[in-house]
């Protein structure tokens, strides 16, 4: 992706996920915001984005952040919200385990309460370490947390996999955490 279309759709993830009274769009219950009132509000907030660029924007990104609905009228986000809506999954079995990247500093506070969702809606977990460590080090040295997610869901817990194949589930409490060895 070239700098101009990640600054756009950095643009577009703190629309959808975050902050859309910055322009003044407004979302549906479940994230949706009319794409052609999203191109218009920018163009008004001197942000220029096309329909073209919003295509290129949710073919092109690098973790299929974005949807459009079947008309490709409307656009959300997959995942990664901090503003309260609906994404309707459906809670779905997870595989028997999974990956939380994370940093070294936030251990401590970790191994006391559990992964918390924090800002954002959910707890985001990978299937793949990979994935993980990537995570992790957007906040500083990475570490990988390994989650018991075969015996979460046999104590009940709910899981969903979003659009773009990122787990999400509420609250991770200390016991089903495994913590690398130090
Ligand atoms: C940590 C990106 C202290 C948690 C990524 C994380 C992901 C705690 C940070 C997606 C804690 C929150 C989400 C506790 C959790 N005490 N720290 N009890 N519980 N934390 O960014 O998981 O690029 O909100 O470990 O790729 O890092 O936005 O969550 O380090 O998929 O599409 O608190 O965001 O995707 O940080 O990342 P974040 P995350 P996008």
């Amino acid at each position: 992706m070239n700098k101009n279309l990640v600054k756009l759709s950095k643009f577009v993830s703190l629309v959808l996920r975050h902050q859309p009274e910055v322009i003044g769009l407004k979302l549906d219950e479940n994230g949706w915001a009319e794409v052609d009132r999203l191109i218009e509000l920018a163009k008004l907030n001197g942000i220029d984005i096309s329909k073209i660029i919003l295509e290129e924007i949710v073919e092109t990104n690098n973790k299929q952040r974005f949807s459009f609905n079947l008309e490709k009228s409307k656009i959300r986000a997959n995942q990664g919200h901090s503003i309260d809506i609906e994404l309707g999954l459906t809670p779905k079995q997870p595989p028997d385990r999974l990956f939380h990247g994370t940093a070294v500093r936030f251990l401590e506070s970790i191994r006391q309460q559990g992964l918390i969702a924090g800002n954002r809606q959910h707890v985001h977990m990978s299937s793949d370490e990979t994935t993980a460590i990537n995570v992790g080090q957007r906040h500083g040295k990475p570490v990988v947390l390994k989650i018991d997610t075969l015996a979460m869901h046999q104590d009940g817990f709910v899981f969903f996999c979003s659009e773009n194949l990122v787990w999400l589930t509420d609250f991770v409490p200390p016991q089903y955490l495994e913590f690398p060895v130090e």
